[in-house]
């Protein structure tokens, strides 16, 4: 069974859409298998997101991850990081395709409500970087 790492971003818990990230995760039949909800220091954003270090956005994503609280999540499923991939949607909501998560409540490129892993080796050290194997029920 493949895991993956899901965040709703400060965008999507502060406008109230926690239970529809939920919501359209169980009608998938993607298993929620560890959950909680923090927010980030100033470091620990600038760690989660170190492959974008050098990109020109990488400040303004930092600044952004940490304007408030987050909910994280591991999923649990068959093909579950492309699975959630396809939920969410493209990065860009305006790419995104019709019913996807970001293309219903993404406003713009950086504030597109959820983020989630794209590969089993990123999977493994998002996952990691959250949670401990006790917080993570089988
Ligand atoms: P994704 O895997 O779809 O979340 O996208 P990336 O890992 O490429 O980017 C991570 C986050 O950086 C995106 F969710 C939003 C932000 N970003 C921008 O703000 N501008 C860009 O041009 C690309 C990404």
């Amino acid at each position: 069974m493949e895991k993956t790492l899901s965040i709703i971003k400060p965008d999507g818990v502060s406008r109230g859409l926690i239970g529809e990230v939920i919501k359209r995760l169980e009608k998938n039949d993607i298993t929620i298998t560890g959950m909680k909800m923090l927010h980030m220091t100033r470091t620990q954003a600038e760690g989660f997101y170190a492959v974008h270090k050098e990109r020109p956005f990488f400040k303004s994503l930092t600044d952004f991850m940490i304007s408030g609280p987050i909910v994280v999540m591991v999923l649990e499923g068959e093909n579950v990081i492309a699975r959630y991939r396809k939920l969410m949607g493209a990065t860009n909501y305006k790419e995104a395709e019709e019913g996807t998560i970001r293309r219903d409540f993404a406003t713009d490129i950086e504030k597109n409500v959820v983020h989630g892993s794209d590969s089993p080796e990123s999977a493994a050290f998002e996952i990691s970087y959250f949670f401990n194997s006790f917080e993570i029920v089988n």
